[in-house]
């Protein structure tokens, strides 16, 4: 299997050239469920260690639907399969751009919740205009084992983010490990007690937001990704639905440029314009850097070639 990897802020993309199973010809969402339904020992195998590493994002390029779009890609964590996923677009179009696919300026890409633009204005540095993002719910509060009553917010952002504003604990690195048994918790509570998308979504990314070290940053996120593990990144679609829940909550005006850092510091340039059906319309922007090009080979005879599931 041929793959390329790339790291945006330090969050992992690998993007699949060669060697995944064909999902057919389908919209990219049939592709996705059934990725999602029969390919999951697939998917794990190229996430999982020891093929893959903690936080790592596939993003499976396939043929697109729509004519005008450069490429067609499913992205997946080690266990779910993601609606869209910002820092992999990010590393998505500087791997392209790397092979040479595309030059600096604007492109489309298909994803399964809608064709996504990308600005690509050097090798490294990419704008993301996402999926029109909304704030679903507002201040709304659960008991959570261990943490008491936590409120916050839900936003779609591409995927299903619940935030929560100010973060129950300092968002730091050396808090890493508690931020994200804190995050699995209010992850388990909100999706007990059912609250979700408005179809009834679950929960999939908890953001834990607090303040920067640094005046000029905005804040800093603290993000768990369906796989239990953090992004390294400041998380595109969770910023998408933070930008939703700014802008909803009157604390961010169109068109003002933010800086939000991730819990490591890295950072993304976020706004907005308003969008169509009264949600948001996100630009996003960050650097990724291609790290590998690599064969990933399963022989028949490794007894780890599905990876290490613990
Ligand atoms: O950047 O949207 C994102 C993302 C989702 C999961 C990991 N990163």
């Amino acid at each position: 299997m041929r793959v390329i990897d790339s790291h945006t802020g330090g969050m992992p993309t690998r993007v699949i050239l060669e060697g995944a199973p064909d999902l057919g010809s389908g919209t990219l969402a049939e592709r996705a469920d059934l990725l999602a339904s029969e390919h999951r020992a697939f998917y794990k195998s190229v996430m999982l260690e020891p093929r893959g590493q903690p936080g790592l994002v596939g993003a499976l390029l396939v043929p697109p639907v729509a004519k005008d779009c450069v490429a067609g890609v499913i992205y997946f964590d080690a266990d779910a399969v993601l609606g869209m996923c910002g820092h992999g677009t990010i590393g998505l179009a500087v791997t392209l751009a790397h092979l040479g696919r595309i030059k600096a300026g604007h492109h489309k890409i298909e994803t399964p919740v809608g064709v996504v633009a990308i600005d690509l204005s050097d090798d490294n540095t990419v704008t993301v205009i996402n999926v029109e993002s909304r704030r679903v719910r507002k201040d709304a509060s659960v008991d959570v084992a261990g943490l008491g009553t936590v409120t916050g917010d839900v936003g779609y952002g591409g995927n299903w983010f619940f935030i929560v504003d100010p973060s129950p604990i300092p968002v730091t690195t050396s808090n890493i490990r508690d931020l994200t048994d804190a995050a699995i918790a209010v992850r388990k509570a909100v999706n007990f007690v059912g609250l979700g998308g408005e179809n009834g979504e679950p929960i999939d990314h908890v953001v834990f937001q607090g303040p920067s070290d640094d005046a000029s940053i905005h804040s800093r996120d603290f993000v768990l990704c369906p796989d239990d593990t953090y992004d390294r990144s400041p998380c595109g679609t969770g910023s998408s639905a933070r930008l939703a829940c700014l802008a909803a909550n009157g604390r961010l005006k169109a068109g003002e440029e933010i800086v939000q850092e991730s819990v490591i510091g890295s950072p993304y340039r976020l706004s907005y314009q308003p969008g169509p059906k009264g949600g948001v319309i996100p630009s996003i922007t960050g650097q990724a850097f291609v790290m590998a090009e690599s064969t990933l080979v399963f022989g028949p005879l490794d007894p780890l070639r599905n990876g290490i599931e613990i």
